[in-house]
Order: C-alpha cells, then structure tokens, then sequence
C-alpha cells in the first residue's frame, strides 16, 4: 500500500485478521448473504492482507465487547501470533464495544461498517461520490470516540491512530467533525444542483428508464456495457461501481429508453451509506423499470436477492407501482440444478435468465421489457394542431401503435402510450387536448 503523505513508501500491506460474529437467536441463523468469504474480499479490496479470519459463534452478546472472555484471549493470541496491526469484526459493534475491543486487544479494530466505508472511500472517484462517502464516514465517526482507519484518516490530515484520543482531542475533534460536516453538505448541496439541471434535461428526453439494480458484484455494469455498447468499469471486486451512469438505448420494438448503472447493495449496508448515497439512488427511484440483477452462479444468490430487496425498502422505493423483472445473470456460470429452479420460478413470477458475458438471453430480456411496458400502454385520442410536427414526431417515436385521421386543421391521433409517457407528453405539450381516453389494455 503506498501511503501519500511521505512517513514511508512501499510500506507493506497492513496485516489483518477477521473475527465474523455468528450471532444466533434461537438458535436460528439470520438469512444473510453476507458471509467470512465476502469480509475478506472487502478487506483485500482495500489493500489490506488477511493473515487469519474465522466465524465465532456468539449465543449472548456481550455489551461490552461483545465477545466473550476465551474468545477474546484466543484472538489476542492469535492476533500476535499473525502480527497482525488490525482487527476486523464482520458485524456490527457499539461506539463503547470498539473501543473495548481496542483496548483489550491492543490494536485498532474496524467493523462492518467501518470496513464498508473504506472500501467506498476508495473507490470513489466522481467528487459528489468522494463527498457523499465523506458525509458517510464523518457521521460514522461522530458517534465513536475512536479514530478510523487509513485514508479516511489521512484525508482528514490526523496523525493515525495510535494511543487512542484523549476525551479532550475527542471533544474537540467532534466539533471539528461537526464543523466538516456542515461544509461538505453545502458542498453536495452545490453539485447536485448541477445535476439535478442535468436530469430535467434528461427527462425532456422523454423516454422511459431502467435502472440496474442488485448485489455488489452481480454483474450490472457488465450488462450495462452488454446493452448499450459503453465502456463502463466492470470488475471482479466489491463496489466497483459508485457513481451512476446512463445511456440512452433502443429497444426491439424501435423505441428509445435510458438505462441507468448504479451502485451495488450490500448485506448491512450502513445506514450512513443509504443515506449519503440517497440523492444518487434517485435515479432508482425515479425509473419506470427496476431490473433487478442477480448472480445465479453465487450459491448465496437468494439470500443476496432478500438483502437487496430490504435495501430497496429502507430507500422508500416502492415496488408495486413500477415495472420491476428479475435478471438472472451469469447463466454461463450456473450450477445446472440451479438453474433448473430458477427456471420453474419464472414460469412462474416471470423474469429472464441471461449472461451478460455471453450475450446468451439478453436479446431475450430486450424483449421482455418491451412487452412489459406495452402492457401499461392504453389508447388515447390526441386532437393534435397539424403545425406541432415535434410532437406528432414524438408520438410516432414512442407509441406502440398509431392511428391517424384527419380533423380540419387538426390531427385526430389514437395512440397506444404507457400512463407515464402519456403524462410526460401532457406535461410538455400542455395545449393539446385528450379527446377520448380508452380503457387500460391490459392483455399480456
Ligand atoms: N461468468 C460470468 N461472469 C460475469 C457475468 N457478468 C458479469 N460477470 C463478472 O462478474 C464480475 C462483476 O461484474 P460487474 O459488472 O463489475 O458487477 P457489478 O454488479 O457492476 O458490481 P458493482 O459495481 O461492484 O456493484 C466481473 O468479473 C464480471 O466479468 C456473466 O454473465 N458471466
Ligand atoms: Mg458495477
């Protein structure tokens, strides 16, 4: 790892161990994607070398330090014996547990979310994604009188972590953290500004949107690329993605839409993170269609869909009222029996399995979204004004169907157009007038 603020160069990766917390109740696991093998990715994802990582089975917390006695002395051992300058705790741990544990084990501790925001910390690039993580990780570490770990650190120019702070350095480093806060929530304020100019032009575009949504490393950014020939970044590591892009795309039937690539969710994503993260999730929540992609060659794809889906609810992102289809991606990776479930569950709830890499059932989906949206056309009569020739442009583009009759000066257009697009055109074309509206289609 090569540290920027020239105390030593070409250090050594720091050496990590993992404890993963299995906290049962009842006895009974909790229904999590997140797992031993995913807390190393994070951590190698981030520059760090795990020497050791284990699950402990913990049947009563402590409030303390969570862990009990043995376990504590078993991992301070073991801790000593890797050389290890940092523990991780895959869960989650009270402001007063870090730094028990810290105390008791004589060296920094991280927890998930800790973890969680390193690695977005690293990956951000575009500033509203630096200042976004930023926000995350201050409010993160306003509630804990511990310093975090590596670069969030330097950014913010402290001297490391070692010793601990005093109760003082840490009154005084709240205000201070208080005092950032406030400026980098001017400084989100200013940039989405921009972007929020930069959407309503997107919506003049006036086309319906998708959105890509699911687990960190299901593969979105590889059917992005799939579906409209872009370049994005796709990667074999966690969080590759964190800043949304978007690009326009045809679909089968000839009519345009925009596809959005977005951030991957994770299993107890911090909520700091939700909510930093929440101004650029709207492109989620604004779109008319959710595909939501899931990795059918992860044994833990189901409970990875389930983590998605509460992400999708914290976000206030409602479900019902929109298009939303299951993608099953990495067919090509599939274990066959799997697949075969997966199978018997479409015929079912519908959904479409592909392979953004093969391109093997992607024409198929093109289709699939097309049909789905066709569903929600209904008819409308338009009395059009023969001069609007943008807007009788526009209808031929966009409908399903349509029907032209003429009305002396006017045009009489039955069209076949989904309710959004029919309040899109209302809203743009404010003058024209509806003069017969149709019952909802509804066929399939
Ligand atoms: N075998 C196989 N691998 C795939 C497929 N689609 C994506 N991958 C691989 O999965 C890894 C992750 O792909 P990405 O497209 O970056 O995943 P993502 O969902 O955008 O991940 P984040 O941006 O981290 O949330 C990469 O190594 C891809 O090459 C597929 O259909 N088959
Ligand atoms: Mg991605």
């Amino acid at each position: 790892m090569k540290r920027e603020d020239g105390e030593s160069t070409a250090k050594a990766p720091a050496r990590a161990i993992i404890l993963r917390p299995e906290i049962r109740q009842r006895g009974v696991r909790p229904l999590t994607a997140a797992s031993l093998e995913e807390a190393i990715s994070l951590a190698t994802g981030i520059g760090l070398n795990v020497v050791h990582a284990r699950e402990v089975k913990v049947s009563k917390p402590r409030a303390s330090t969570l862990f009990g006695e043995g376990v504590l002395e078993e991992a301070k051992g073991d801790a000593d014996a890797y050389e290890a300058e940092l523990l991780i705790v895959d869960g989650s741990l009270t402001p007063a547990q870090q730094r028990n544990l810290e105390r008791a084990m004589d060296r920094k501790v991280l927890d998930r979310t800790g973890l969680i925001l390193e690695v977005f910390g690293e990956r951000a690039r575009t500033r509203e994604g630096v200042l976004q993580v930023s926000l995350a990780a201050l409010s993160y570490q306003r509630t804990r009188l511990v310093r975090s770990w590596t670069h969030l650190e330097r950014q913010r120019g402290g001297a490391g972590f070692t010793g601990g702070p005093g109760e003082r350095q840490i009154e005084l480093d709240r205000r201070i953290i208080d005092d950032q806060i406030d400026r980098i929530k001017k400084q989100l304020e200013e940039v989405r500004r921009t972007r929020a100019q930069h959407r309503s032009g997107r919506k003049r575009a006036e086309a319906p949107t998708i959105a890509l949504v699911g687990y960190t490393n299901a593969g979105k950014s590889t059917l992005f690329n799939r579906l409209t020939g872009a370049g994005v970044l796709a990667a074999d590591r966690l969080f590759a993605t964190l800043d949304p892009t978007m690009r326009g795309i045809g679909l089968p039937s000839g009519r345009p839409a925009i596809l959005s690539d977005t951030v991957g969710f994770i299993a107890e994503l911090p909520t700091q993170l939700v909510e930093a993260f929440r101004a650029t999730l709207e492109e989620v929540s604004e779109a008319d269609v959710i595909l939501h992609v899931h990795d059918l060659s992860n044994p833990d794809h189901a409970a990875q869909a389930s983590d998605v889906r509460g992400v999708l609810a914290e976000l206030g992102i409602e479900t019902e009222d929109r298009i939303l289809l299951d993608v099953y991606n990495k067919a090509d990776a599939a274990d066959p029996g799997e697949r075969a479930l997966v199978e018997a569950q479409i015929a079912v709830k519908g959904g479409a399995i592909v392979s953004a890499v093969t391109g093997q059932g992607v024409d198929g989906l093109m289709a699939e979204i097309d049909r789905l949206l066709a569903r929600e056309a209904s008819d409308v009569v338009l009395r059009v004004p023969c001069m609007e020739g943008e807007a009788i442009a526009w209808l031929h583009r966009v409908s399903f169907s349509v029907e032209t009759e003429a009305a002396g000066d006017d045009l009489l257009l039955r069209v076949s157009l989904p309710k959004a697009e029919i309040d899109r055109f209302m809203k743009r074309w404010s003058e024209i007038a509806i003069v017969e509206s149709a019952s909802v289609r509804g066929s399939s």
